[in-house]
């Protein structure tokens, strides 16, 4: 069997949750593999919303597997909080979610540096969410990471010898954070992770596969946030894009079967760092208010602008992207107009291949306009139903991106989901 895999193709938050909620009735596993609690799923169905961290977005369906894969990095704290409310809505939490033994911890001190780091940045921040993200992953590749697994051996010392490094760390910076409380909650939630199944994913997943078990593997940000590929150094510190499920996972490249990229009709970025189609007017206001862009884990507003073609050619080709969702068309229903970035003017030259550098001074986009549809959408059922000015939308963007939409979300209830044929 193959693995698809879902990811978001801008800067995050462009409805993964959502979609992956949607999917997961064709799938017997949902896997997470990279990320931790800087990620906010969203979903929303039956008049609720729940907004996910940690936990793969597949635990609402009934009988699927759902694994927390190596590449993720977990705050035991958070993910107690997430699991206890996740069980306290009925879910059997602990029977159908297992995590792996390689999954690297976040330490409350990680959360103290990622803090810090941001401070000693100054006017230069990225902007994180405050989880330790950073921090952790410097660890693990650094080879001083302290693993899921390790609660098994030897933790105390390892998990203090880590602690009393990031402490002298935090020291050298000026630093000397009261943090015994934190810690006393952080040791409790160890034991707490101790009632889950803590497996050797890579060989859960594959033995899997091998039976005929079909997998979703459900990215965390987007595209242009990866460590790699990403507006560096305004970036995450993992691989987001589809690489990442490889080795976020222990699934081979040839293994990968479709995979689903995300993006919203329009463009949002959360923290610092450049965005080519920001808009800074009443339109991005505008776009602000009817989509709620607001972080999902912070509440912060998220900035707002135009979508950005050069960098969705560019996301599409670095993960393979076999099909495009887009979301929240719904947000632009009333608006006169509708403009899409098609290149970049740099130093006066046309410039159609997303480049090293995308800081707002040396970049001006370039535009095409077309007329909105002036519809509200939000209660349609099938495509046949979409006015004209939406259907060339949608025909445009194909073409551009040379990939089929396949899905078009109308609203963020799980009803509001047209699947095109
Ligand atoms: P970090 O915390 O080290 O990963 O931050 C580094 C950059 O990555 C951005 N980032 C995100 N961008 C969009 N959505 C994210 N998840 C949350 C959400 C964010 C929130 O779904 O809304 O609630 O604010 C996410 N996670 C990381 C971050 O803004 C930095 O630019
Ligand atoms: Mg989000």
């Amino acid at each position: 069997m193959k693995v698809d895999v879902l990811l978001g193709l801008q800067w995050g938050d462009e409805g993964k949750g959502k979609v992956v909620d949607v999917l997961t009735p064709r799938y017997d596993v949902v896997a997470r593999f990279q990320g931790g609690p800087n990620a906010g799923h969203t979903l929303e169905f039956e008049g609720k919303k729940y907004v996910l961290r940690s936990i793969p977005s597949g635990i609402f369906q009934h009988g699927q597997l759902n694994i927390i894969g190596n590449g993720v990095v977990l705050d035991p704290v958070l993910f107690r909080e997430e699991a206890e409310a996740l069980e306290a809505s009925g879910i059997p939490l602990k029977q159908i979610l297992k995590l792996s033994k390689k999954v690297h911890l976040i330490l409350p001190t990680h959360r103290l540096l990622d803090a810090a780091n941001e401070r000693a940045k100054g006017g230069a921040k990225i902007g994180t969410t405050g989880k330790g993200i950073g921090p952790t992953y410097t660890d693990k590749v650094s080879r001083n990471g302290l693993r899921l697994g390790d609660v098994y051996h030897n933790f105390d010392a390892k998990y203090e010898a880590a602690r009393n490094r990031h402490l002298s760390m935090l020291k050298a910076m000026g630093e000397e954070p009261e943090f015994a409380e934190l810690e006393r909650k952080w040791l409790d939630a160890i034991e707490y992770i101790k009632g889950y199944d803590i497996v050797d994913s890579e060989h859960l997943i594959n033995r899997m596969l091998r039976e005929g078990k079909s997998v979703l593997c459900e990215g965390a940000q987007g595209t242009l946030l990866d460590v790699d590929f990403g507006s560096y150094p305004f970036v995450t510190s993992s691989n987001t894009v589809c690489a990442g499920a490889c080795s976020g996972l222990g699934v081979a490249p040839n293994r990968i079967g479709e995979v689903f990229g995300i993006f919203k009709a329009y463009c949002t970025r959360v923290g610092s760092g450049p965005f080519p189609t920001e808009l800074f007017d009443e339109t991005g206001k505008r776009i602000r208010d009817l989509g709620h862009e607001y972080g999902a884990v912070t509440g912060r507003e998220r900035r707002c602008g135009w979508i950005d073609l050069v960098a969705l050619k560019y996301a599409i080709m670095i993960n393979g992207v076999t099909q495009l969702i887009m979301m929240k068309s719904d947000v632009l229903d009333d608006f006169d107009e509708i403009k899409a970035c098609v290149a970049y003017e740099i130093n006066g030259e046309r410039v159609e291949e997303f480049p090293f550098s995308i800081e707002e001074d040396e970049i001006k986009p370039v535009y095409v306009t077309m007329p909105g549809w002036k519809t509200d959408m939000t209660k349609f059922h099938d495509e046949s139903q979409f006015p004209k000015e939406f259907s060339d939308y949608i025909a445009f963007l194909e073409k551009e991106l040379e990939t089929p939409i396949t899905i078009v979300s109308i609203g963020p209830d799980r009803e509001q989901t047209i699947i095109r044929q």
